[in-house]
């Protein structure tokens, strides 16, 4: 059976054990609560966390690195980067804007106040520039500062994009060191289902229909600001830099949209959606072949989305508002956190552990999520791989007009 049923299995069995619970004894869900549903719900948050910091470590400074020496990247790397950036922030800003406005988090009255969590003092804006630069960086490691450990893997990233082959044996070993926390997080993963039962229990059990309202808008605002920034964003963009129907490109792409969403990996569905950029949208492979990969690595609008609803989720269920300041700090660190994403099933929500340590706000929260969070996993991996392919598009047309590529009429058999 495959992982995703079971996570399924285990949401569906502790929303319904949780609801049984919280309607016919409380006082039985207390004790079951205590000795079986916290625990295994807590097993799975700590193993989570347990891999955030390595995986944030590792897998951006390998992004960086990845980006290669700026002077090589060149006309085509430069615009690449710059429209990953520049779209991995407008999805955020969506995602942030649609969970303020519509409030999912208090669809429901939360009673947290047994949470183990004190609301901090949010920083100011000169102390937390200042304190983006660690004057220790194991110190910031050992203390979760996820804003010093990135500022450091980037800097690591820089020196190994810097350095090249001088360093080709440090970027091995930090390439093998993210290969082990990749194959960590599949272990970790066979643990979702009964971390996810537990998790869904303890939250249902002890906020009845409430979590349900709140965990179902959730999921609506997601999937909400998923479509907006595909069709707004993508399809606009296509209109606007690459002058061709948003219907043509969606058409086009839609083979490996599917693919995307039945196997909520970016990376496992590269090969496809490189073919079907190549085949339908006429995307010449020099192009697809270094806009593609780059972005099933670095660029992930749709997890950022994620990550910017839940913050905003998880602070308005903690009665938590964040500041001005703060949300640039969800921005940048969920900008940072997608080109960490690795392009494979559940990362984004080991990244949103990083976003959420940004603000101070409780991993626990991600509670309220987790359960759900398989079935978003195969729609913003979708969103994802579109986005790649929308600048493959974009590229490829403008490099057509410079005259530096042939114009390839897509392949009258398409994917
Ligand atoms: N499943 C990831 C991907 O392959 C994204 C995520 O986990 O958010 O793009």
């Amino acid at each position: 059976m495959k992982l995703a049923t079971k996570i399924i299995i285990g949401l569906v069995a502790g929303a319904i054990v949780g609801i049984i619970l919280n309607v016919t004894s409380p006082s039985l869900f207390e004790t079951l609560n205590t000795y079986l549903f916290n625990p295994l719900g807590q097993i799975f948050l700590n193993l989570i966390n347990m891999l955030v910091v390595p995986i944030v470590f590792f897998s951006i400074t390998l992004g960086v690195a990845g980006l290669g020496d700026p002077k090589k990247l060149g006309r085509i790397g430069v615009k690449t980067i710059l429209f990953f950036l520049s779209t991995t922030a407008i999805a955020i800003i969506l995602g942030l804007t649609a969970a303020t406005v519509i409030q999912p988090g208090k669809a429901g009255e939360f009673n947290t106040a047994d949470a183990s969590y004190e609301a901090k003092e949010a920083p100011s804006v000169s102390e937390t520039l200042l304190n983006i630069f660690p004057k220790n960086p194991i110190e910031a490691m050992a203390n979760g500062d996820m804003l010093q450990i990135i500022a450091f893997s980037v800097f690591v990233g820089i020196g190994l994009a810097m350095l090249g082959e001088k360093t080709a044996s440090v970027k091995k070993v930090l390439e093998q060191g993210n290969e082990l926390m990749m194959y960590l997080v599949g272990l970790v993963m066979k643990f979702a289902p009964y971390g996810t039962f537990g998790l869904i229990a303890t939250a249902i059990g002890s906020q009845g229909f409430d979590a349900i309202k709140a965990m179902g808008l959730y999921f609506i605002v997601v999937l909400l600001v998923l479509v907006v920034h595909a069709f707004l964003t993508y399809g606009g963009s296509i209109m606007l830099f690459a002058k061709k129907s948003p219907i043509w490109f969606f058409k086009g792409f839609a083979p490996a949209m599917t693919v995307g969403f039945s196997t909520s990996s970016s990376n496992a569905t590269l090969p496809i959606s490189m073919e079907t950029a190549q085949k339908n949208l006429g995307v010449p492979k020099q192009i697809s072949s270094f806009v593609q990969p780059l972005g099933a690595t670095i660029n992930m609008d749709g997890t950022a989305i994620m990550q910017g609803v839940a913050t905003i989720f998880i602070a308005q269920v903690y009665s938590q508002n964040l500041t001005l300041t703060e949300m640039l700090i969800v921005v940048l660190t969920a900008v940072l956190a997608s080109i960490g994403t690795a392009g494979v099933p559940g990362v984004g929500l080991i990244m949103l552990a990083l976003v959420l340590n940004s603000v101070s706000l409780p991993v626990e929260g991600i509670a309220l999520i987790l359960g759900i969070d398989r079935l978003l996993d195969m729609a913003r991996t979708a969103v994802n791989i579109t986005g790649d392919a929308a600048c493959a598009v974009i590229i490829s047309e403008s490099e057509k007009k410079n005259g530096n590529y042939q114009v390839e009429e897509p392949a009258a058999k398409s994917v």
